[in-house]
């Protein structure tokens, strides 16, 4: 249906050609399941691997939602961020076609036991820098000024060679000009890297995000998965690391796999940052430039 696919920028694809890309979407090709539907791998004809991401139909994400994804992406271009090739809306059909990042998800990276621990050091700083970079270009363009509202372990990919790129724009919200934070009634996310505000009051913000890459960087750093969130949870990672820096000790926060591979200096900075990005007030909390300026 052309007129349906006029409004957009991003190179429209025929629905024939990926249906053939994914050998029909069949159960082989598919990748897992996003937080909208299904995400599948395909080949183009001239032989390019692709991630297309397919709207269910019975997804929360409807097609305002995928509007929404498809016009962001269309503006979007930085190294650390999953680069979209295309769209394709036909018969019902809702799709978004990906750079396929060979390496999938950090989440698979940091938590799965059956990959051990293959991340050593300098890869995981690398991963915290470019993830840092990614979110600040989303948070600085003053023009588009994006929030995520997901960023956590499993929406950062890394390509073939394990550099980071943020995806999953489908809960993001331009907030550009003037306005600085939303609210909204529908909160959606992730427990666990949510902010306190967020969570509990649906105020949304650059400042939400920020608290999301400090839960994330803490996780990177520590090995360990930031479980629920409550305030004053000191059992949780948050917690955990307050306590441990407090007592002077933070060094017995750092992933116990890495013995003494790690560069302590950088370290210590990168748990000094993630404790400022996770600061229970939004006003308290770290900007992304600053986290940028502080890692390098
Ligand atoms: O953790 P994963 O293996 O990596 O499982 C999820 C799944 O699809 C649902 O989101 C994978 N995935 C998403 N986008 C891409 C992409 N561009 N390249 C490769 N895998 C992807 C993700």
């Amino acid at each position: 249906n052309k007129s349906q696919q006029e409004d957009f920028e991003l190179p429209l694809f025929d629905l024939a050609s990926i249906a053939h890309a994914t050998n029909n979407f069949s159960h082989d090709n598919k990748l897992g399941e996003g937080g909208f539907g299904p995400v599948y791998k395909g080949i183009l004809p001239d032989g390019q691997e692709v991630a297309v991401k397919r709207l269910s139909r019975t997804s929360r994400q409807g097609l305002k939602e995928f509007k929404n994804e498809v016009m962001l992406c269309a503006e979007l271009q930085h190294r650390n961020l999953v680069k979209v090739l295309g769209c394709c809306i036909q018969d019902d059909e809702k799709l978004l076609i990906y750079e396929y990042m060979a390496n999938k998800s950090l989440d698979v990276f940091l938590f799965d036991s059956s990959q051990g621990k293959l991340l050593d050091w300098p890869k995981r700083f690398c991963i915290i820098n470019g993830i840092a970079r990614g979110l600040l270009y989303l948070h600085q363009d003053s023009r588009l000024r994006i929030i995520h509202r997901d960023l956590k372990a499993s929406n950062v990919l890394l390509d073939n060679e394990m550099n980071p790129k943020i995806s999953d724009f489908g809960l993001a919200r331009m907030c550009g000009g003037d306005q600085i934070e939303g609210k909204t009634n529908r909160v959606v996310g992730t427990y666990g890297y949510m902010a306190p505000e967020y969570a509990f009051d649906g105020i949304f913000s650059i400042k939400s995000d920020v608290f999301s890459f400090g839960v994330l960087l803490l996780e990177i750093v520590s090995g360990k998965k930031n479980r629920l969130f409550y305030p004053n949870d000191y059992n949780n990672l948050i917690g955990h690391a307050w306590r441990l820096w407090k007592e002077g000790n933070p060094m017995q926060f750092i992933d116990t796999s890495l013995k003494d591979s790690y560069n302590l200096h950088e370290a210590l900075r990168c748990i000094h940052i993630g404790l400022l990005c996770v600061q229970h007030h939004p006003n308290d909390r770290s900007n992304m430039a600053s986290v940028v300026v502080s890692l390098s």
